[in-house]
């Protein structure tokens, strides 16, 4: 029976839900529940929720038509949203009812939950935080779309054999995805190639006119993002790539079936797969085209749906703000310009100061290499309107800095948006700093490097534009959902009001560290997360952890500059303690790695054999057996996260002073407990200064002093010479103890220690070691460490995405929130 006046499609009770199901299980699937295969019950309990988002999703649409609303236009390469039906469920505040219903037609929701396969449509750090974002906004009924790219391959599947990494293909849509809704009808063309004309227009002003050489379709394929608990339901908007229909037409016209056939493969190309590089790769057409594509889709829409408030072109900048994640989005700068200018006719200096006012872009890395180029040819042979778009606001630009810096030409070439020392290149990270009115950095250490380093000359230009906003994650989904008993016991002592306000309100449980019984509670919690965890571990791996034992865990993507060897150095440190006195007391502890490789990035595929190789060799002598456990965790991912937050006690955030922006897996790990070993590196030290310095485990130098000893000429040999633990651990790694005697496996990776070490791994190793030995002891104090792991937790309220996105709103967009302030 439904319960009164309930809607089948709408209704929230058991007897709704369960009918809803059913109903969906056959008039969507096809299926009867006899046949039903767990996925059609996963699609079938999808949809049931779905509907349930529905009436708000069309609701916070048409606000989107009020022309006084300001909409945030995110606009991302990436987004890792994640597994969607328990969050959805979690916003919808319907997870009980939907477990008891699916119980009442014999259905595990659990069983449910894994039955679903993430859209991996992100690297890392980037495209999660986009993902915090959206969820973010919608609580904070900011109305929002998120634009991107709807791949049909996302990150690959990591699977590990004899040690090594090896890729497999992302076939994510396989199955079918519930939760997006295809709309071909919100379609846009987008050029590429060919050339350019000029000509005078019937008033006789100069235009261009751009003759592509191919042209491509995107689809629109929405995805409803809800709030926690709110009406708001906000948007994420991703673009497939089609073929358009004139082109099969003439081909078809001529005869040539199969030439139409391959335009259609080209085109569909364009939206095919994910570059699975956390770093730019010089040099690739097909991720130029990406960008262009969907940054072109997207503005198109854009100006459409303001154009439809019966706005004018000249207020577009009041419809929307823009923000570019990261420099991939940033030739929306010349492609504004070009809708505005090209298509809109307008004149080039109100363009200019409507692209200048809609625009602002986040900085993400402090890595030279990492800034994003364009070879000047392949540029020029993909986007050649853009390449003059770009040469003419370069011109301006450039007149504007001579004239504040008379003769000075070593600055000019250093802010040109073409890089012309060598090879010529198009600079994405300058264009997007001179369209914007802001820039951003997402840490205070970070945004400040900016400004000194990569982004210094800039900086010195336009000193107002730049602000910093550090990152944040959203405890939606990092303790409501991963953590579920961890937010039971934390609302059953302060009220539910911290998982909508956890700025304010999770500082309530600071006190209840002096309650022995909170204590207890809490490490019992932890003890049950570990097992779930340890348990996992061994269905994946065979390795069987000791729960018990300190869960010492570093995910994240595998890179040199987060120094996952580090953390390896200190493991075979303490096995070797262990090797010569076998009797000695330590505190048992399980060593957890997880992260992906960047297919062709050849030492961070040999770092993570060497953590197997270790680990091999560690976890099957006898001498240690159930003291030092090593695992490597294959496929982390979001899904996989939301297991290993929850049960981690140490979280290892190790990178060189200098080199990480932000971290945000930082703050994941802290908000579920965890204590955090690190160095003052992008957000830790933001984590350090709330949760307290004698609750985190400083180590290493500062970036400060890491610039400084590189500037003496660092010399990591002179480590090796004179600490004896340390030589005695890279001798073992080079002899090949780990590798069967295999001496030269590991070589590449040894030598690049001794004598170039660039992430200075030999000069944090004994401060490393030391801050473990500090580790070890006060965990010994299991009073004193759960005191510290609630004070942790009690502190993070800066680290909700809640408080980033406010700034955003405050000193970015321009936004006045309405509610939840
Ligand atoms: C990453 C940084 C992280 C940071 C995230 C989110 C890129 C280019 N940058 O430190 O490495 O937390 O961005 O800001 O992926």
């Amino acid at each position: 029976m439904l319960g009164t006046g309930e809607n089948i499609r709408t209704g929230t009770s058991i007897a709704s839900l369960k009918k809803a199901i059913l109903d969906n299980l056959y008039y969507i699937q096809g299926r009867t529940p006899e046949l039903a295969t767990k996925n059609d019950w996963y699609m079938a309990v999808a949809y049931t929720v779905r509907d349930r988002m529905l009436r708000h999703f069309i609701h916070s649409l048409k606000r989107m038509q009020d022309a006084k609303v300001k909409i945030v236009s995110y606009l991302s390469a990436e987004f890792l949203m994640g597994p969607h039906l328990g969050n959805n469920l979690l916003n919808l505040g319907i997870t009980d009812q939907t477990r008891q219903a699916a119980k009442e037609i014999g259905l595990e929701l659990n069983d449910l939950l894994a039955q679903e396969e993430e859209p991996g449509l992100g690297n890392g750090g980037l495209g999660r935080l986009a993902a915090c974002y959206m969820d973010s906004l919608a609580s904070l009924t900011v109305p929002a779309i998120g634009y991107g790219i709807r791949y049909e391959f996302g990150i690959f599947d990591q699977e590990i054999h004899d040690g090594w990494q090896v890729e497999k293909t992302d076939k994510w849509l396989r199955l079918g995805n519930p939760w997006e809704i295809c709309r071909p009808e919100i379609s846009y063309e987008v050029n590429f190639g060919g050339h350019t004309a000029q000509y005078l227009d019937d008033k006789g002003c100069f235009r261009v006119r751009w003759n592509p050489h191919r042209v491509v379709k995107g689809i629109a394929y929405d995805t409803p993002v809800p709030s926690y608990r709110d009406d708001m339901v906000d948007m994420l908007r991703l673009w497939k790539s089609e073929a358009i229909e004139s082109f099969d037409f003439q081909a078809f016209n001529v005869g040539d079936y199969y030439k139409a056939v391959d335009m259609k493969v080209v085109s569909e190309t364009v939206s095919k797969v994910l570059y699975p590089n956390d770093e730019p790769e010089i040099g690739k057409t097909l991720r130029l085209a990406q960008q262009y594509f969907f940054v072109s889709c997207s503005l198109q829409d854009m100006i459409r749906i303001h154009l439809a408030r019966g706005k004018g072109i000249e207020t577009f900048h009041e419809s929307f703000a823009v923000q570019l994640n990261d420099t991939h989005p940033s030739i929306a700068v010349a492609e504004l310009m070009r809708l505005l200018v090209d298509e809109h006719l307008m004149d080039w200096d109100s363009a200019w100061q409507i692209t200048g006012k809609t625009m602002a872009y986040t900085n993400h890395t402090l890595l030279p290499e990492a800034l994003e180029k364009w070879p000047l040819p392949l540029f020029k042979r993909t986007l050649p309107r853009h390449l003059e778009i770009i040469y003419e606001i370069n011109r301006r630009f450039l007149d504007d800095v001579r004239h504040r810096y008379p003769g000075d030409d070593g600055l000019v070439a250093r802010l040109s948006l073409i890089d012309e020392s060598g090879e010529k290149y198009v600079r994405m990270a300058h264009l997007a700093s001179v369209g914007s009115h802001r820039i951003n950095g997402v840490a205070a250490l970070h945004s400040n490097l900016l400004t000194r380093t990569v982004l210094k000359d800039l900086y010195d230009l336009y000193p107002d534009r730049f602000v910093n906003v550090t990152n944040g994650v959203t405890p939606r989904r990092w303790i409501a959902l991963s953590n579920p008993s961890l937010t039971a016991l934390i609302t059953r002592s302060i009220g539910d009001r911290w998982i909508r306000h956890f700025e304010d309100e999770i500082r309530k449980i600071e006190p209840l560290a002096d309650d022995a019984g909170f204590r207890q509670e809490w490490r019992k919690i932890k003890r049950k997360n570990k097992a779930r965890l340890a348990a996992i571990i061994q269905e994946r791996t065979g390795i069987v952890p000791n729960p018990d034992s300190l869960f010492d865990i570093q995910v994240k993507r595998i890179h040199e500059y987060k120094r996952q060897h580090l953390n390896v150095l200190n493991i075979i440190t303490l096995y070797n303690r262990i090797r010569k006195n076998p009797g000695q007391e330590i505190i048992p502890r399980t060593f957890i790695f997880g992260g992906k490789a960047a297919p062709g990035y050849f030492m961070a595929k040999l770092i993570i054999k060497l953590i197997n190789s270790v680990a091999e060799v560690i976890n099957t002598d006898q001498d240690v057996a159930g003291r030092l456990t090593v695992v490597f965790f294959p496929d982390f991912n979001v899904k996989s996260a939301q297991h290993i937050y929850p049960a981690a006690e140490l979280s290892e955030q190790i990178s060189t002073a200098g080199k990480e922006a932000s971290g945000t897996g930082n703050m994941k790990f802290s908000m579920n407990g965890a204590l955090t070993i690190g160095t003052l590196d992008g957000a830790n030290v933001e984590i350090r200064e709330e949760v307290g310095q004698e609750n985190f485990f400083l180590f290493g130098l500062s970036a400060e002093e890491v610039h400084n000893e590189k500037a003496r000429g660092y010399r990591p040999r002179d480590y090796y010479d004179s600490n004896p633990c340390l030589r005695e651990v890279i001798e073992q790694i080079w002899s090949g103890y780990f590798s069967r005697g295999d001496a030269e496996l590991f070589r590449p990776l040894v030598e690049n220690l001794l004598n170039h070490d660039p992430f200075m791994l030999l000069a944090d190793y004994q401060s490393y070691i030391d801050c473990q030995d500090g580790v070890s002891s006060a965990y010994h104090d299991q009073e004193r460490w759960t005191r510290m792991s609630i004070l942790n937790v009690a502190r993070m309220g800066k680290f909700s995405s809640d408080r980033s996105i406010r700034e955003y709103c405050d000193t970015i967009w321009n936004i006045k929130l309405t509610k939840g302030g």
